[in-house]
């Protein structure tokens, strides 16, 4: 199939016809797009099926990788990467088709508020492109993370329909769907000397499968991502035999049920104890286990071997109610004990911690998790007072220890503690993350289960975040390297001969400024900026979140516009902040700093006394396509979180991929990349995680010290209130307040002068552009083992023990 462009064509204008009834010279750039992904999701599904039979046939171990979150982002471009149809841009180019136009017609599947929803997405791509059986389990949100407008500086959120169109990579699957029980009472009933727990006046929901394939790169294999819909499952025909009442309860009852998964939660950091959110949890996990059994069941094991077969891992603690749905499943269905269903679902589950921060740290109030889940809960009711009994036993007499650890306490289901007891392996996410979680977060669970604590790194797919989202730089590579580095990114390593190589320098040079002049002209087109080309451009995108420290940045580009003011003439390189962040919709913390941000850009861009030389830009609606435009146009990377507060980050590894520098502090990941890349490649700034737990822990920092004492940091903080940005209304007494009055929970202020200090340590670097370019090309010769690639590897042979699979495909 399409060994040549004019195969390709002919299919191209066909799907026009049959899919949109359109001729091609009617066809709008939304037609072309629902039939070019129609022409090649045909062309995936063949080796779909033979993918699917191959793993029935061999009955290979599979991976179910459970999440509230896939940030898949758009799909044509990596579907026709993966796909290996490179005739694709060649026949559309030949029918005048720019294949960029179309592309843009796609809407970005948002099914995820940040970093854990992208690493899923990438987890899935190197999954597959490693012929590893694995698939992404999830809700199908009629709305993903809402689209996010600034007006007059300020956030406003509108609902992000992207299904509305309809959605051409997905197939519903009618004939699979489950039914989920929620609500209801549960009484014992004793049958043939058993008790038998009997479910009774619950609210069932349907839930409806629609499966997305997941192409591997250039390898045949298509997994599945499975994404749930909750329906009523009341059919329109039974509608007329309701009266009146029941009609309006009918639909009542659709629409709450619909309610379901309808939309995504938009909170990336703050737990709170809403009904719909623990439906979302226990409707995704319900769904997906009963579903995994089913097909289990048809196969030739038993279910005794299930964890030999089958690992359900839970992307953080959201579903971690697979756990006690398992028990329920073997027990009440399969008529499992006790000991060998708890066997059983201890040995299928594994667990990643994806952050520390206290509140984000999930727990349910008992009162509505019972009333929800009865049986469910009597299950993890069942859990905790046999894990206290253990803990009892062997830590006689410790009380605080056991309350500490215990699952149910103080009133509420504490799902962290779920999530260790009911798996075999626990794992963060970067090295000082997983340190923390066994030195400080989770310490009494390390010490009584030692062998489950792991550390796997994060890491990026390389085939999105540079063979995709910057081909220049890719074919840089190639031609230099040549093309191994795309199945074995660890090669990126031999580039480090380059970082010397003038020529090659040269044309690195080249391509960065290309990439910049790309995003100066969709800064141009999105904010009516000019922005400087050949300015340095800063960058700082990710989830706008008080510990990640978009304040720092901002008040400092406020000191540096402080700066040039008093001194227009003074040596200075031209710099471009670029912003990129979604708050929550009810943080209002991080809302202000969105205005803020916004202000600073208002008065510094225009501003003629400082001659263009500091621009700033808050780009909206930040997601992953803008992100693939804004990447490969960085030259400094903004990694600069209060350290032990982020777990890991990603952005910081996709940012290094493309060259850019980073400034950061001591946290997450960045601690790899720099013993990656060698202290004279990155700069590092900041107190560090032992000192930050030490303040935390004994106290002694007072941020109104700092104002004291720091003329420049005074300066600033005067300015949030004096009227200075803005029409005269202290607007920023809230960040004021924050930073002085609520003494600065997030060590801003003492992080201030260090980080400008590095702040012109970079800026001197960036002057001697030769250095820089060596800097840039180190950074992506190291970049390799930040490869999603290198993390599933680890995840496949140290949590998962699955093989590769050859898949031969039916299509060559
Ligand atoms: C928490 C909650 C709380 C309840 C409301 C909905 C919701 C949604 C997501 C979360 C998870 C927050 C944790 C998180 O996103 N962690 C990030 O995970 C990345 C991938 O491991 C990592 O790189 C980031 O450092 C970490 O912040």
């Amino acid at each position: 199939m399409f060994e040549d462009a004019r195969q390709f064509k002919e299919a191209f204008v066909d799907k026009l016809q049959t899919m949109q009834g359109v001729a091609l010279e009617q066809a709008t750039n939304l037609d072309k797009y629902m039939a070019l992904g129609g022409v090649i999701r045909d062309y995936i599904y063949k080796n779909w099926v033979e993918t699917n039979n191959h793993y029935r046939k061999k009955e290979s171990k599979q991976v179910y990788y459970f999440s509230l979150e896939f940030l898949l982002g758009r799909q044509l471009r990596s579907n026709l990467l993966n796909a290996n149809l490179s005739v694709v841009e060649e026949a559309l180019q030949e029918l005048n088709i720019d294949l960029s136009k179309v592309e843009e017609m796609e809407p970005d599947a948002g099914l995820g508020n940040g970093g854990l929803g992208r690493l899923a997405a990438c987890f899935l791509d190197s999954l597959a492109s490693l012929q590893l059986p694995g698939h992404g389990c999830g809700i199908r949100y009629k709305y993903g993370h809402f689209e996010q407008k600034i007006v007059n500086g300020y956030q406003v959120e509108l609902p992000d329909n992207w299904l509305k169109e309809g959605n051409v990579w997905e197939v519903r699957r009618g004939d699979k769907a489950v039914m989920v029980k929620f609500g209801g009472q549960v009484r014992l009933e004793e049958i043939d000397g058993k008790l038998v727990p009997i479910h009774e006046n619950y609210d069932p929901v349907l839930a409806v499968p629609y499966d997305t394939p997941v192409v591997g790169f250039k390898n045949n294999t298509i997994n599945t991502l499975r994404l749930w819909n909750a329906e009523s499952g009341i059919k329109e025909f039974d509608f007329p035999s309701f009266n009146h009442g029941d009609y309006m309860k009918a639909v009542q009852y659709k629409y709450e049920t619909e309610a379901i998964s309808q939309v995504l939660y938009p909170d990336d950091s703050h737990q709170e104890g809403q009904v719909l959110r623990l439906k979302q949890e226990y409707f995704l996990v319900s769904a997906g286990v009963q579903s995994i059994l089913r097909s289990y069941k048809k196969g030739n094991k038993s279910i005794r071997e299930l964890p030999e077969q089958v690992v359900i891992h839970l992307n953080d603690t959201h579903p971690v109610l697979a756990i006690p749905e398992l028990m329920r499943i073997l027990m009440d269905e399969e008529g499992f004990g006790w000991d060998e269903a708890w066997e059983i679902t201890q040995n299928t589950m594994s667990y990643t911690n994806h952050t520390t921060l206290a509140e984000a740290l999930e727990k349910w109030p008992v009162d509505i998790f019972k009333e929800l889940l009865p049986r469910i809960y009597m299950i993890v009711e069942e859990i905790n007072k046999r894990f206290c009994r253990e803990l009892w036993e062997r830590y006689p007499g410790q009380w605080d220890r056991i309350a500490q650890m215990a699952i149910i306490a103080d009133g509420f289901v504490k799902m962290a503690h779920l999530a260790i007891v009911g798996s075999y392996s626990v794992n963060g996410v970067a090295r000082i993350h997983t340190e923390i979680l066994k030195k400080q977060e989770m310490k009494n669970f390390y010490k009584y289960y030692p062998q489950k604590f792991n550390n796997k790194t994060n890491g990026i797919t390389h085939r999105r975040w540079l063979l995709q989202a910057n081909p220049k730089l890719a074919d840089l590579i190639t031609n230099s390297i040549g093309t191994s580095w795309i199945k074995h990114p660890e090669d990126l390593k031999e580039l480090r001969f380059y970082a010397q190589d003038a020529s090659f320098k040269e044309e690195l040079q080249k391509i960065k400024r290309e990439n910049k002049e790309q995003l100066a002209q969709l800064i141009q087109e999105q904010n009516q900026v000019q922005v400087e080309v050949d300015s340095i451009f800063d960058v700082q995108i990710k989830r706008l979140h008080a510990y990640k420290r978009q304040l720092l940045n901002a008040l400092h580009i406020l000191h540096l516009y402080n700066k040039l003011r008093e001194a227009p003439q003074m040596e200075f390189v031209p710099r471009t902040f670029i912003f990129g962040a979604k708050a929550a919709p009810s943080y209002y913390h991080a809302k202000w700093v969105i205005k803020l941000i916004n202000s600073i850009a208002d008065k510094v861009n225009n501003d003629k006394s400082i001659q263009g030389k500091l621009k700033v830009v808050f780009l909206e609606n930040y997601r992953v396509s803008l992100a693939e435009k804004i990447i490969p146009a960085a030259d400094v990377s903004e990694q600069i979180s209060t350290a032990s507060k982020e777990a890991s980050g990603t952005g910081n590894m996709k940012l290094m991929m493309n060259g850019a520098i980073t400034i950061g502090t001591l946290d997450g990941a960045n601690i790899e990349i720099l013993e990656q890349v060698g202290s004279e490649n990155i700069f590092t700034f900041g107190l560090t995680e032992q000192q930050v737990i030490e303040y935390y822990a004994h106290g002694g920092y007072n941020s109104w010290e700092i104002y004291h004492q720091d003329e420049q940091v005074r300066a600033i903080l005067d300015q949030l209130v004096n009227g200075f940005l803005g029409d005269g209304s202290k607007e920023f007494k809230t960040i004021y307040n924050y930073l002085l009055h609520n003494n600065d929970e997030y060590f801003v202020l003492k992080d201030f002068a260090s980080y400008a200090n590095a702040q012109q340590e970079l800026e001197r670097a960036y002057r001697d552009q030769n250095r820089w370019r060596e800097m840039s090309a180190i950074n992506i010769a190291n970049s390799g083992g930040f490869s999603s690639d290198r993390t599933i590897s680890e995840y496949a042979t140290g949590i998962w023990k699955v093989e590769p699979l050859e898949i031969l495909g039916r299509s060559r």
